[in-house]
């Protein structure tokens, strides 16, 4: 198994840093502001639902009104919950069987993040449908098993949709690959969904992305898993499997447990990895997703999940623009309490996993792909346009996104090597309708055994490499994404669009 060496995180837990402010206090004392958002409410389980049968299941976006601390309510949006939406499950070789139903206020999608579906069932800003209205999901599961999400994606509007909660998990299973992993919903399998977000001295939703938030994108100053600020999830003591999903708008993190610990990575965005990797901390920006897999036989004190403070973006050169915390303090995101139980699931981690093949090939052409922060100007007009500028200052190739425009046009199986550069700052990006292969990121080989099959890659300046095949069609009416997944730079216009025949 490889192994991963801890970083220096400073993990004093009772200092905690965030926005940039050092505050000693309780460990779940998160916010700065007026707000006091006090964690340590149990951790919400959005129900588990089938969305595979003979019937469709509903999802509906709607308005809601979610307390994030108990006894403090702010309006929200969600898909048939008050915030987020249910976990939906699939199976392979079935076909997903879900109606997208719209009473919200605004135009909404759901688009299956990661999944292997055509342009059509995709989800993407071409197919955003009306207040009334509702859109028929009907895919056929190619996917191997894996921890997808979906969430809605108008351009212009995901960021501030995703915020406010039109999100959830899609989860996929494999019933005839067996996997020996913990697989009891909730109970030893735990999807926990970690967004930053920050609320005014009423403890309402804030979103601002005024000015400079703009340029890193949305950072919030209190930590929320699955909807509550630092909640404490009842685990047995036992193998706890986490399908960790940074569902944030723009804040990378850096998992570790506080206590420095060890635990197992069986899982990236797109699968299981071939054999349990050996981790002390997991990096994962905006969109991805790690399965990993804890052991908690031992303890019987409280378990700490923390983030070392990651500076955004590397944003030129190292300089903050929107104030994640800097190197040596940690943030709380949620803490474990072990019963007393013993688990009742597996004991030990199976020596290897069943990953999916990584059988891309020799790639038959080369893209590049540069992300950019301006379209051709220089960085002081930048600064100067951002201000009170609501006009695209983001795009890729030196294009903002336009919805008329086909940015490139691919054939159906493929495989392509993309060169993605992003000079200005770090950047997630994200391909639709496909799994890729890392082959390079920040001027490292990547070993594809630890990386696993993915859909976001991290680019930072000095660019990443993927392999790129997509099986799946899209036309020019209802194309796939590649895009930023900083919400705001994608809102903003850091997307392309392409077409598969
Ligand atoms: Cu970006």
């Amino acid at each position: 198994m490889a192994d991963m060496e801890l970083s220096s995180l400073g993990l004093d837990r009772r200092r905690v840093l965030l926005g940039g402010a050092a505050v000693l206090a309780s460990p779940f004392l998160l916010t700065r502001r007026a707000f006091a958002a006090e964690g340590g409410s149990p951790l919400p389980l959005p129900p588990l639902v089938d969305a595979d049968g003979s019937q469709p299941v509903t999802l509906t976006a709607r308005a809601g009104n979610h307390a994030f601390v108990p006894g403090t309510r702010t309006p929200t949006l969600g898909y048939e919950l008050d915030y987020l939406g249910p976990t939906l499950r699939v199976r392979r070789g079935r076909s997903a069987n879900i109606d997208v139903v719209n009473r919200a206020d605004d135009q909404i999608t759901a688009h299956w993040h990661g999944a292997h579906v055509s342009g059509n069932m995709d989800g993407g800003p071409q197919t955003a449908f009306d207040p009334g209205q509702s859109s028929a999901a009907r895919f056929d599961v190619h996917h191997p098993a894996a921890t997808l999400w979906y969430h809605s994606h108008v351009h212009g509007k995901t960021g501030p949709q995703v915020y406010h909660g039109l999100a959830g998990f899609l989860l996929v299973e494999d019933p005839a690959v067996p996997h020996g992993l913990p697989s009891d919903y909730g109970v030893n399998d735990l999807p926990l969904v970690v967004q930053d977000r920050s609320f005014d001295s009423a403890g309402r939703l804030v979103y601002d992305i005024s000015g400079m938030a703009l340029m890193g994108g949305f950072l919030g100053d209190t930590i929320c898993v699955n909807g509550a600020v630092t909640p404490v999830a009842d685990v047995p003591r036992g193998l706890v499997r986490l399908r960790l999903l940074n569902g944030s708008n723009a804040r990378f993190y850096d998992f570790a447990f506080a206590d420095g610990r060890r635990f197992h990575q069986v899982a990236s965005d797109g699968g299981l990895l071939p054999a349990p990797v050996a981790r002390s901390h997991i990096a994962l920006a905006p969109a991805e997703r790690a399965e990993i897999v804890v052991d908690f036989s031992a303890d019987t004190a409280p378990v700490h999940l923390v983030s070392a403070g990651i500076a955004q973006g590397g944003m030129m050169g190292g300089g903050m623009m929107g104030g994640n915390a800097g190197s040596g303090g940690a943030i709380e995101i949620m803490t474990f309490a072990p019963g007393t139980a013993p688990a009742t699931g597996p004991a030990t981690l199976p020596a290897s996993l069943p990953a999916p093949p990584m059988d891309f090939g020799a790639p038959v052409r080369t893209r590049d792909f540069r992300l950019d922060m301006h379209a051709g100007s220089m960085i002081g007009s930048m600064f100067s346009r951002l201000i009170g500028s609501s006009g695209s200052i983001m795009g890729i190739n030196g294009k903002s996104y336009d919805m008329g425009r086909i940015d490139a046009e691919l054939r159906a199986g493929e495989t392509e090597l993309w060169r993605i550069s992003a000079p200005m700052m770090t950047h997630p990006f994200h391909v639709h309708g496909t799994s890729f292969q890392v082959v390079s990121r920040g001027g490292q080989r990547v070993d594809p055994a630890t990386e696993g099959l993915k859909d976001v890659v991290v680019v930072d300046g000095r660019g990443a490499e993927i392999l790129v095949r997509v099986d799946q069609q899209a036309d020019a009416a209802t194309p796939f994404m590649l895009h930023c997944h900083i919400l705001e730079h994608e809102d903003a216009g850091m997307m392309a669009q392409f077409t598969v025949a």
